[in-house]
């Protein structure tokens, strides 16, 4: 008998996919894109289409594990589920006795962004034993503060809506690569006479595409938007009357711009002047116009500035609220789950002091203390391989007095690393709730297979380490779908996006739109910002001693040089999404490992000359934070100063390990933090590059 399953791709991606598998026997034999989803239409971007290679994977875990070699060395030997939880349980009551239970730090992120399996299991069962809280700033905080701050919500236009725009500006994100169904309705608007516009220092796929790709020094972006808003009000192109009556600080900021003359931006960013005016008056004279931004661009110093310039532009040339015009970042804030029903936090002792998951290996090694961190659950993340300054989460996670568990799919780079190795469930094992953050479809996941080997959701987990630990409250051991029933029926008694929505409908009609008052965001020209209005000027900011106004800083930036410290200067480098992983999702998946060829850094033809580095050499990437080895790329696709090497790669897969254990790039990035909201840096790192000679 064959049966259709419907489900929600889970991973780190604003399209949430609805995905179809045909069961068989049990067995799953077919997976594809549901063609009904609106946004998905079918069709899966190339890295999940050959999920069930992911799935079926040998690598697989099908038992728990507990360490038998040194850490770091990934020797295991099998264990019984009962024996893994007993010994968690018993490691966790003398670290509590002794220490507290703010000593124990759960790690997770975005391995699955379901309601349930991520969202719920980061809180609840944590939050009753008391632990230390995770601040989940590794991806886009000081975006999302930003724009918070600045309009009062993430709402977005719906993909489909820029078909009807006349100019786009791409600004440091790569759709084509990460927000594959934006593309689509792109192209649509480009054959309708929509000018496409990428910024971005590498010429990505989706630079390609663009009408014109402009290349900036990393980091600048703050200051180039402030040299167009300089040009375009020295042009009187602005909307005097629109930014009188909808924003607030309009007269500061005015004030402001005459620090930003386009000579002074152009040397800022490595632009032409031409090139900050033309960009500046084709933006103010077509209209509607739309900016389109994710996260890869404010991961970095000046991250949180950046995106407070550029929500500065839409509101100089009145397009909040236009259809088809405005700001595209992300829709996460339509849904506001009902914090009390997620997280039971009125049941539970006060929340644990709160660690931030950028400075992991910091916080291992002595920042965090009173109490320090004694064990480490990680679940859904795989830290070693995808945080920044690995070398210093290795020490860490080195420590002798530290327990950690890991529960992953794979046996991980941070895997190797564990006390006790837990089995995970993949999103064709579990049943979840996933909704997406470029649109607004709720979707749900229907178990489709059993689990693979002994392998557990962790729900699943989180219920036996609550048994284990002696806690019997009801809201810890549900099943998923009396989760989302209890979640779903608070969150629509206060919202009324979510009238009508309940799991019954959920589960019949597969994927529900949630009932918007309008399609176009803020087309009421009501911002929920204290002053109902595009703030400007942030009073918030001031009161924390920053900068209130959007504007550019010359922060110092980061420099760590090796010892003896080269004599060529530093480069940029810039990591952001490889096409064919999730971050180190998929990473260790054959077919798309081969699609993505050796590690390699990208690098411009002067600078590889002046280094004396040819095509295809190994090169050392290095700082005073480590070094990896990468094959170079010489190409013009990345701009002089600015060196490229995509993220996702495990350390243990490095084919230029030499006894060294492997290494990727974040051995050498910055766990400095931003500007704004405890942001990661990643894209703040000065690498000094030269020929392997071993
Ligand atoms: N295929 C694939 N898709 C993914 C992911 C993946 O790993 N692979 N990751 C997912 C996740 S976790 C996220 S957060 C999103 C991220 O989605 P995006 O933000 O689109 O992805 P990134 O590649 O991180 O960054 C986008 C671009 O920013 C550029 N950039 C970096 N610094 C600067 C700068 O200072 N100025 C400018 N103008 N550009 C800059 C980079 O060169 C890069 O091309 O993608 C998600 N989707
Ligand atoms: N150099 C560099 N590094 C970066 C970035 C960058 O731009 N440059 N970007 C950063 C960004 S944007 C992000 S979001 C982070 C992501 O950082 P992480 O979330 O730490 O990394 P992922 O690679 O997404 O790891 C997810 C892990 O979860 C596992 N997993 C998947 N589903 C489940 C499940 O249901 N249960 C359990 N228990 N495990 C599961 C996967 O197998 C995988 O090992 O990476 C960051 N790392
Ligand atoms: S990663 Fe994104 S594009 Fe690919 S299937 Fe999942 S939701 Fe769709
Ligand atoms: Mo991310």
């Amino acid at each position: 008998m064959l049966e259709k399953i419907h489900g929600a791709c889970p991973h780190d991606c604003p399209d949430t996919c609805g995905v179809i598998t045909e069961v068989k026997n049990g067995q799953a034999i077919k997976f594809y894109g549901d063609p009904e989803h609106t946004i998905t239409q079918g069709w899966l971007c190339a890295k999940v289409r050959p999920y069930l290679e992911h799935v079926y994977h040998p690598d697989r875990l099908q038992t728990p594990l507990r360490r038998i070699g040194s850490k770091g060395a990934g020797k295991f030997a099998e264990i019984s589920w009962a024996e893994a939880i007993s010994e968690i349980g018993q490691q966790w009551r003398t670290i509590i006795a002794k220490h507290g239970a703010e000593s124990i730090l759960p790690y997770s992120y975005s391995g699955t962004l379901g309601l349930v399996q991520m969202g719920v299991c980061n809180t609840r069962f944590w939050n009753r034993l008391g632990t230390s809280q995770l601040e989940r700033a590794i991806c886009g905080a000081a975006a999302e503060y930003a724009v918070q701050l600045t309009i009062g919500a993430r709402h977005a236009p719906r993909y489909q809506d820029v078909a009807d725009s006349r100019l786009v500006i791409i600004w440091g994100n790569n759709p084509v690569s990460t927000a594959p169904h934006f593309m689509p309705h792109l192209k649509k608007a480009q054959r309708n006479g929509c000018r496409v516009i990428v910024i971005d220092p590498r010429c990505t796929r989706t630079a390609r595409g663009a009408d014109w790709h402009i290349a900036p020094i990393p980091g600048t972006d703050g200051a180039l938007a402030m040299g167009m808003a300089h040009v375009i009000v020295a042009q009187n192109q602005h909307d005097e009357a629109w930014l009188q009556q909808n924003s607030f600080g309009w007269n500061q900021l005015r004030a402001r711009l005459a620090d930003y003359p386009p000579e002074q931006v152009a040397t800022i960013t490595g632009l032409s002047e031409q090139t900050i005016i033309d960009l500046a008056n084709q933006y103010a004279a077509t209209r509607p116009s739309m900016i389109k931004i994710a996260d890869g661009l404010q991961r970095n110093r000046h991250g949180g500035q950046t995106i407070r310039a550029i929500c500065a532009l839409p509101a100089l040339t009145g397009q909040y609220g236009q259809p088809s015009g405005g700001l595209m970042y992300s829709t996460s804030d339509y849904v506001k789950w009902d914090r009390e029903a997620m997280r039971h936090t009125a049941d539970c002792p006060p929340l644990g002091r709160s660690v931030n998951m950028n400075r992991l290996g910091a916080a291992l090694t002595g920042e965090v203390s009173d109490p320090p961190i004694q064990s480490l659950y990680v679940f859904g993340a795989n830290p070693m391989a995808a945080s920044p300054n690995a070398g210093l989460i290795a020490k860490g996670l080195q420590r002798d007095d530290l327990f950690t568990v890991v529960h992953d799919l794979f046996l991980t780079d941070t895997a190797d690393y564990a006390d006790i190795v837990l089995p995970a469930t993949s999103q064709l094992e579990q049943t979840d709730l996933n909704k997406g953050y470029g649109h607004t479809w709720l979707t749900y996941n229907q178990q489709a297979i059993e689990p693979l080997g002994q392998a557990k959701s962790n729900w699943q987990v989180l219920q036996l380490l609550a048994t284990e630990m002696g806690f019997d409250e009801p809201w810890l051991h549900q099943s998923v779908d009396e989760v989302l029933t209890e979640i779903l029926e608070a969150t629509s008694a206060n919202s009324s996006i979510f009238v009508g929505i309940t799991l019954e409908r959920l589960k019949k009609e597969h994927t529900v739109h949630l009932n918007l008052p309008h399609e176009i965001p803020f087309v009421d020209l009501q911002f929920p910002t204290p002053s109902g209005k595009v703030e400007l000027y942030s009073a918030r900011l001031a009161q924390q001693g920053l900068d209130p106004l959007p504007g550019w800083q010359d922060l110092s930036e980061d420099y760590a040089p090796p010892t003896p410290e080269p004599t060529m200067p530093p480069l940029s480098l810039l990591t952001g999404a490889a096409h064919h992983f999730t971050s180190t999702s998929f990473a260790n998946q054959a077919s798309l490992l081969k699609r993505e060829n050796t590690p390699f850094l990208e690098i411009h033809p002067d600078d590889a000359a002046a280094r004396q580095i040819m095509d295809g050499q190994t090169v050392v990437v290095e700082n005073g934070r480590g070094y990896c080895k990468l094959k170079a790329v010489v190409t013009e696709a990345v701009r002089p100063g600015v060196v490229v090497s995509p993220k996702g790669r495990w350390s243990k897969f490095d084919p230029f390990a030499n006894g060294d254990g492997g290494r990727n790039v974040n051995w050498t990035t910055s766990d400095e933090l931003a500007d704004m909201a405890g942001q990661s840096t990643f894209h703040s790192n000065r690498v000094w590059v030269r020929v392997d000679n071993e």
